[in-house]
């Protein structure tokens, strides 16, 4: 299962690499890759990850998701 996000607050590759290790430590999520220039992040997971605990774990690295899709 993937799931495509949309990343608030990153400014550089620090901020890209907090929010990717951010969301591999989310239960369930297998692999996270952020795309700095674009404000996106895709994670895979086995499992459903629900878009609370993405954007929770988003937010305690201190950025913010403004929209998640499912793909
Ligand atoms: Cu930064």
């Amino acid at each position: 299962m993937r799931k495509s996000l949309s990343i608030g607050g990153m400014t550089c590759n620090h901020c890209k690499s907090h929010v990717m290790e951010a969301l591999r430590k989310v239960t369930g999520v297998k692999s996270a890759t952020v795309d700095l220039a674009n404000k996106k992040a895709v994670i895979e997971s086995d499992s459903p990850v629900s878009d609370e605990a993405l954007k929770a774990a988003v937010a305690v690295a201190g950025y913010t998701v403004t929209g998640i899709s499912e793909n």
